[in-house]
């Protein structure tokens, strides 16, 4: 267990004020800072270091998940090529949008591969050590990797997927990795996902409504506007909750955009959408998924972004959300004590 005095306010620089060495800690978070084709609004890029901040006011004891602190809980320096990468790959994306250009366009779909393959890399080693490994976007592009390296350790898992968007386009502005096409290319790279739940979602096009129905019920949505029609009319939230954790195979990785969440919590995320998740609700569901014996092997948060003027409100709802999603995972895991 780390040196820590849970009932201290945070002394170190580390995600929620420890200093945990990776060798020693149960919990690897990965940042991943880049958001190359983000279409709206960039500024996921510095969710991790938005989300490190904010974390430091957060309380170590949870009254829903307990102390997740004591499993050792590390954040990673991140990559400097990710980070160079993303800094290339914005530029040229800019310029991409002034005037189409076919080798420009290429190189961003390099540069974003690369960055795949760095994450995924990364996630592997960690999980091979016996790690409980989280993604911290990033846009949602950056989970690819992540996913791709849970597949390669652990065969075949559904996903929870929380999302305003459906995030299967089959090709978004000609980016081959593209935050809006992220679920797609995990469906039809992935046979080991053998199921994609999506919940809140409420963003989507007609080819991605078409794409969840062509699905043979591999992908099965929970759209925003139908959850809230049956809330509205006498349903619980426990109700809709245990119809989700039904659909979801014995493991579990959830993905989750933070803009799956009522955009009041997340209000400089790239792509807000009206509606969502409440905060309360969110955290109903994931200590669900736990509960319901359902083994969460990995998890990724995304499209966390800071206010421009250092307002720290996206961060401060990020960091609680990540204790949440790490508290569950372990919560989850076959020898945890329930
Ligand atoms: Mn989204």
């Amino acid at each position: 267990m780390p040196d820590v005095d849970p009932n201290a306010a945070a002394c170190g620089e580390g995600m929620f004020g420890l200093d945990t060495n990776p060798q020693e800690a149960g919990v690897i978070l990965v940042p991943v800072p880049f958001d190359a084709t983000t279409s709206y609004r960039p500024g996921a890029a510095r969710g991790p270091e938005a989300i490190r901040q904010a974390s430091h006011q957060i309380d170590l004891h949870d009254r829903e998940v307990g102390d997740p602190w004591r499993a050792g809980i590390a954040l990673l320096d991140p990559r400097p090529e990710i980070v160079s990468h993303g800094t290339i790959a914005r530029q040229l994306v800019e310029e991409l949008r002034e005037s189409p250009d076919d080798d420009k366009l290429a190189r961003v779909n390099q540069l974003c591969a690369e960055v795949n393959q760095l994450v995924a890399a990364e996630v592997s080693q960690w999980l091979r050590e016996g790690r409980l490994v989280g993604t911290i976007g990033g846009d949602h592009a950056t989970a690819l990797g992540s996913i791709q390296a849970h597949a390669g350790h652990f065969g075949e898992f559904g996903i929870l997927h929380i999302d305003a968007h459906a995030d299967l386009r089959r090709d978004f502005e000609g980016f081959t990795c593209s935050h809006a096409s992220i679920m797609e290319a995990v469906c039809r790279d992935l046979p080991e996902v053998t199921r994609l739940v999506q919940v809140g979602v409420r963003d989507f096009c007609e080819e991605e409504a078409r794409r969840i129905q062509d699905a043979n019920g591999r992908i099965v949505t929970f759209f925003d506007a139908d959850m809230n029609e049956r809330l509205f009319t006498g349903a619980t939230w426990a109700a809709i909750v245990a119809e989700i954790i039904e659909v979801l195979p014995q493991r579990v990785y959830i993905s989750f955009d933070i803009d799956g969440l009522d955009p009041k919590l997340c209000p400089h995320t790239g792509t807000p959408v009206p509606g969502g998740l409440s905060f309360p609700r969110a955290c109903h569901l994931l200590r669900a998924v736990a509960r319901s014996g359902r083994h969460i092997i990995g998890f990724d948060l995304v499209e966390v972004a800071p206010g421009p003027d250092g307002d720290e409100w996206d961060g401060n709802v990020g960091a609680r959300l990540l204790y949440k999603l790490i508290g569950v995972a372990l919560q989850s895991m076959p020898d945890a004590p329930h």
